[in-house]
Order: C-alpha cells, then sequence, then structure tokens
C-alpha cells in the first residue's frame, strides 16, 4: 500500500560498498560487432536506441567485427598500442614522483587509455580539445613531449606555463589542446563557443568538449547542449563515464534518464555510447562524429562507457568507498590488454614483443624524467622566477599589479 501523505526522500545508492562482492550485473553489454553503423546524415530520431546500447567492436577472442571494424592499419594501431603503454608508464613514474615529494598533486588515467589516445587520432590538425585533467593521452598521441610535461608537473625551470597552473593541467595551442580550466564543465561551453566561432568565420576546423560523468550534473553541460543544438556546431560532445567523481558513483549524476548519453536526445543531438576501453571502437565513432562536425551536420554526444582503476587524484583513497577488487570486476576489461590481444590475433604481436616494448617505453620515460629533473623539481632546483607571475597577461601591466611587482622586488 502507498504510504498516503508522507513523502520519502530519494537518494541512489551504489551496488555494492566496501568489503562487498563487486557486482557489474546491472551493466548490459551488447555483444561486440551489434551495433549498426549509420550513415553520418542520420535523422537523429531513428538512432535513439543507440543512446543505450554500447558500440563494440573488439570481441572477447581479440577479433574486431561489426560495421564500425576495419579503420585502421597494423601499424595505426601498432602506434596506439604504444600511446596508450606510454601513458600507462609515464602516470605510474609520475604517481610514484608525487609520492617522492617532486611534485604536489598528480592524477592517473588508469583504464581510461585508450578514450584519450585513441580519440586523438581521429582529429586533424588544428581542432581544439577542451580537455579535463583525464585526457594527457591527447597530447601523448599527438608527439608533444614528455619532458615538457614533466617539467609542469615539477613547476621547475622550464615549465611552459612558469609556475601559474596546477602540476597536470597543461596547455598547448599547437596541439590542439586548450589551457585546463579546473572547473569542471566549463570545458562544454568554450568548446561549443570555440565551434559556433569556427562556423561563423566559415573555418575547417572542429572543436572537442570533454566531461566527466559526474561534472555533467553542472548547468554548463546543459547550456552548452542548448547552444550546440540550436547552431549545429561543428562540436564533438564528450561524456567519460568512468562509473565515479571522486567518491560519487555516476548514479548520482546520471539522475533517472538511464544513460549519460541519453542526455543528447531531448536537444535532437545524435547519441552514441561506446566501449571506451575498446581502442578501436572509440576511434571509429570519434571518427564518425568528426566527419558529422566537419560536413555541417551539427555536434554528436558521446558516452565513453569506462572504468576508473585508478584512485580519484593523488589525494583520494577509493578502498574508503568502493571495493578493493572492483575494477578487477569491471566487464569491458583493460584497453591495454584488450589492443595487445587483438595485435596478436592479428599475428603482428607477441607476449614477448609486449614485453621488451614495455620496458623499452619504460626507459624512454625514465630518461625524460632524468631530463625534467635537471631542471628542478618541487624543493629542489630551478624554479619560474617571482617576476613571471606577473607577465603574460596583460599586453600593459595595470598599475596596481606594476607596484605590487615593485613591492616584492622583481
Ligand atoms: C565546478 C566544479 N565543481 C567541483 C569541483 C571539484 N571536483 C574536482 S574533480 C571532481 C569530480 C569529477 O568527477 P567526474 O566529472 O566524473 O570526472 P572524473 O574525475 O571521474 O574523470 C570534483 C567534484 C570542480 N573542480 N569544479
Ligand atoms: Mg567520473
Amino acid at each position: 500500500m502507498a504510504d498516503a501523505g508522507m513523502l520519502r526522500f530519494h537518494v541512489p545508492e551504489p551496488e555494492v560498498r566496501p568489503g562487498g562482492t563487486p557486482d557489474f550485473s546491472n551493466v548490459p553489454i551488447p555483444k561486440a560487432g551489434s551495433a549498426p553503423r549509420p550513415e553520418i546524415d542520420v535523422d537523429p530520431r531513428t538512432v535513439r536506441d543507440m543512446a543505450f546500447s554500447i558500440i563494440r567492436v573488439l570481441n572477447r577472442d581479440g577479433e574486431a567485427v561489426g560495421p564500425w571494424a576495419g579503420l585502421l592499419s597494423d601499424e595505426e594501431l601498432l602506434e596506439g598500442l604504444r600511446h596508450m603503454m606510454t601513458l600507462r608508464s609515464f602516470d605510474a613514474r609520475m604517481q610514484m614522483a608525487q609520492r617522492q615529494g617532486k611534485t604536489s598533486f598528480y592524477m592517473q588515467h588508469l583504464g581510461e587509455e585508450a578514450v584519450s589516445c585513441a580519440f586523438r587520432k581521429a582529429l586533424a590538425d588544428g581542432d581544439m580539445n577542451f580537455p579535463t585533467y583525464r585526457q594527457a593521452g591527447l597530447l601523448i598521441a599527438d608527439g608533444y613531449p614528455m619532458v615538457t610535461m614533466m617539467n609542469q608537473i615539477y613547476s621547475n625551470e622550464a615549465d611552459p606555463l612558469k609556475g601559474r597552473q596546477l602540476p597536470i593541467m597543461y596547455s598547448s595551442k599547437e596541439h590542439g589542446f586548450f589551457s585546463i580550466s579546473g572547473n569542471l564543465a566549463t570545458q562544454y561551453i568554450q568548446a561549443v563557443g570555440w565551434a559556433m566561432a569556427s562556423a561563423i568565420s566559415n573555418d575547417s576546423k572542429i572543436a572537442a568538449a570533454w566531461i566527466g560523468d559526474g561534472s555533467t550534473a553542472e548547468s554548463d553541460f546543459h547550456s552548452a547542449l542548448v547552444f550546440a543544438s540550436t547552431y549545429k556546431a561543428p562540436v564533438i560532445l564528450n561524456v567519460v563515464n568512468n562509473q565515479w567523481a571522486i567518491s560519487t558513483f555516476q548514479g548520482i549524476a546520471r539522475g533517472g534518464s538511464g544513460t549519460f548519453a541519453a542526455r543528447g536526445l531531448g536537444f535532437g543531438i545524435p547519441a552514441l555510447r561506446v566501449d571506451g576501453n575498446d581502442y578501436l571502437a572509440v576511434h571509429a565513432v570519434a571518427k564518425w562524429a568528426a566527419e558529422r562536425a566537419r560536413k555541417n551536420l551539427g555536434p554528436t554526444l558521446i558516452e565513453y562507457v569506462t572504468y576508473r582503476a585508478g584512485a580519484h587524484s593523488s589525494s583520494d583513497d577509493p578502498s574508503a568507498y568502493r571495493p578493493k577488487t572492483e575494477s578487477d570486476a569491471w566487464p569491458l576489461g583493460d584497453p591495454v590488454v584488450r589492443l595487445k590481444n587483438h595485435l596478436i590475433q592479428r599475428g603482428v604481436w607477441s607476449d614477448e614483443r609486449h614485453a621488451q616494448a614495455e620496458a623499452e617505453i619504460l626507459e624512454t620515460v625514465i630518461a625524460a624524467q632524468k631530463e625534467a629533473e635537471s631542471h628542478g623539481t618541487l624543493h629542489a632546483g630551478g624554479k619560474p622566477s617571482t617576476r613571471d607571475m606577473f607577465e603574460g597577461l596583460y599586453a600593459e601591466m595595470p598599475p596596481h599589479l606594476r607596484r605590487q611587482r615593485q613591492q616584492a622586488g622583481v
């Protein structure tokens, strides 16, 4: 019997808490190859189902199957594997450097490497990403020097941003990587605005907006979708659903919509869900969306279904809010292992070559780290000059800042 007159407050709860047995049985995983590949000018109303399914290419046997397969050559896939392995190795070293006190803060990508590494290869030079802190693969896959990233992480004398940013908040116009803002969801309105400007000036460049599951609760996300929808902005709207927003599970920000992709439907934006741990699927879907944007067909919303296997950041301890073995139970596996198995299945890779590549990559990362440390770390060696704090913002420095600089004696 319903409780007449008595209201109850509803707070969604994750399936399991620490001490419990991880359970992802509520996450339906469609068969690889089963999702259709619509034409890029598809009427969004006819593909609404795709916001509730998952596009997958790699099956359990490591084969690439279905209509989204077949876009990448052996060489491109081997390069993709190398990018993901490099990001993983870079992360491990920088996480350790944080524990050694060489930097104040670090954020890892563990388990999410395919999303940013594969996405980058679907864009062209001059396109602009508006990333969050968990897309360093966009830089790695575009050949941005690891030493430069490390210099910033260490806030040393060679830090390209001269100590003005958080350690991992990179910025590179040349590599299509807009300065990261710590204020989440701002990336969405900025990306849509940039894309609108590109269309207004009849340019050919497109934008990519990035957001995590939790941050979609921000108003900026929704405002951006209105503008993207109305003006058919040439933008790819990426939502990385890694199941967690620090200690908050994805069910809180998702609300009642069923999936994050489904948010696009109310705006008439084609919305696709993709296996975020499948390099081939991420790349194929991103290519589809990029082509739509470039042909004036408007925005595409993509939800990457993945899992944050590591801690939120170096300041977080996930054992306080989820079972320790939860990542092992994640049904979409590990992106590096899955691409490795696919390349072995294609006959162009082996366990031995993988182990050798791992060792070589680690050597390269360590060499970059040594070079960066020669320019200083957080508490040792060279630092950006205090004077830099006052430079680079105003063409002509306002009097109050000039006075402060004089007071500081720089
Ligand atoms: C506007 C805003 N609110 C809150 C925060 C604090 N904060 C930093 S990371 C984070 C969680 C974000 O989770 P999600 O969007 O899922 O991204 P993920 O870290 O999982 O990649 C929060 C709440 C912030 N940086 N900006
Ligand atoms: Mg998240």
